[in-house]
C-alpha cells in the first residue's frame, strides 16, 4: 500500500466513505457527580478525550487514502489537528443547544459550569461562538464531515518540510487528497439550492471558520498546558502503535509532541 495514488472517487463516494467513518457517540457512563469542581470535570473531560482519541485514529484510517501516506506524515497530521478535531466534533453535537456545550450525550455544559476550572470559561465562550456561527449558517452533516478531513489533511501544510524522497512523495499524495476534499465540499453546498454567488460565499464562510478553530484550538491547548497534564508520551506511544499497526518495521521518528 505504499506508493499508490490517492483514490479515484467521485466527491459523492467521497463523502459517503467519510460519513460511515463517523466516530459513534461515546458515553462516560460515570456517576457524574455535580457540582463539579476543578478536578472532576478535568478528569471527566480528560476521560471523554482519551476515549475519543482512540475513535480519532480508526476515523483517520478509514478517509479514503490517509493510509497511503507516510507513517511519519500520518502521525504529525493527527498531532497536529487532534485538539481542532475534538473542538469541531463538540461544535457539531453542540448546534442544536443553544448556550450549551455537548462534551457528551452525559456531558452537558454551560459556560457557568465552567467557573470551577481556572480559566476554562474563556475557552468555552470561544467554543460557544463559534457554535452559534455554525448554527447561523445552518451547518449540514455532509459540510461537517469534509470540514473534519479538512483540518486533519491541511493541519501541517505550512510547517513540514519534506527531506526525503519518501516525505516529497507523501505530501504529493497528501495534496492530491485536499484537493478530493475541496471538492467534496464544493458538491456538498451545490445539493443545497443556492445560487452560484450563494455557493462560492458560503464556501468561503465555511472554510474560513476553520481559522477560528485553530485559533480556539491553540488557546485550548495553552490551557491544556498551564492545567499540566503528564500523561502526553503514553498517547503518543498509542497513536504510534496504532498507526504502525500494519508495518513491523518500526520507525524511531522524532520526539513526541
Ligand atoms: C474538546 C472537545 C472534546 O470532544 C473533548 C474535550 C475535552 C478537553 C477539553 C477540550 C475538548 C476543549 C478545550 C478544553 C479541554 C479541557 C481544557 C480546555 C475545555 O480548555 C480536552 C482534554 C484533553 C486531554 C489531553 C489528552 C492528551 C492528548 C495528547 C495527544 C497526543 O499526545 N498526541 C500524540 C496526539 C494523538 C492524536 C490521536
Amino acid at each position: 500500500a505504499e506508493h499508490r495514488d490517492p483514490p479515484a472517487m467521485s466527491p459523492e463516494q467521497f463523502i459517503s466513505c467519510i460519513m460511515e467513518a463517523e466516530p459513534p457517540d461515546i458515553y462516560l457512563r460515570e456517576d457524574l457527580k455535580k457540582p463539579f469542581n476543578q478536578s472532576s470535570m478535568m478528569m471527566s473531560l480528560t476521560h471523554l478525550a482519551d476515549k475519543e482519541l482512540v475513535l480519532m485514529i480508526s476515523w483517520a484510517k478509514k478517509i479514503p487514502g490517509f493510509v497511503e501516506l507516510s507513517l511519519a506524515n500520518q502521525i504529525q497530521l493527527l498531532k497536529c489537528c487532534w485538539l481542532e478535531v475534538l473542538m469541531l466534533g463538540l461544535m457539531w453535537r453542540s448546534v442544536d443547544h443553544p448556550g450549551k456545550l455537548i462534551f457528551s450525550p452525559d456531558l452537558k455544559l454551560n459556560r457557568e459550569e465552567g467557573s470551577c476550572v481556572e480559566g476554562i470559561m474563556e475557552i468555552f465562550d470561544m467554543l460557544l461562538s463559534a457554535t452559534s456561527r455554525f448554527r447561523e449558517l445552518n451547518l449540514q452533516r455532509e459540510e461537517y464531515v469534509c470540514l473534519k478531513a479538512m483540518i486533519l489533511l491541511n493541519s501541517n501544510m505550512c510547517t513540514s518540510v519534506p527531506e526525503t524522497v519518501e516525505e516529497v512523495e507523501s505530501r504529493g499524495r497528501l495534496l492530491r487528497l485536499l484537493d478530493l476534499v475541496i471538492d467534496a465540499l464544493v458538491w456538498a453546498i451545490s445539493k443545497l439550492g443556492l445560487s452560484t454567488q450563494e455557493q462560492t460565499l458560503r464556501l468561503g464562510h465555511l472554510t474560513m471558520l476553520l481559522s477560528h478553530i485553530r485559533h480556539v484550538s491553540n488557546k485550548g491547548m495553552d490551557h491544556l498546558s498551564t492545567m499540566k497534564r503528564k500523561n502526553v508520551v503514553f498517547v503518543y506511544d498509542l497513536l504510534l502503535e496504532m498507526l504502525d499497526a500494519n508495518t513491523s518495521t518500526s520507525t524511531s521518528s522524532g520526539d513526541p509532541m
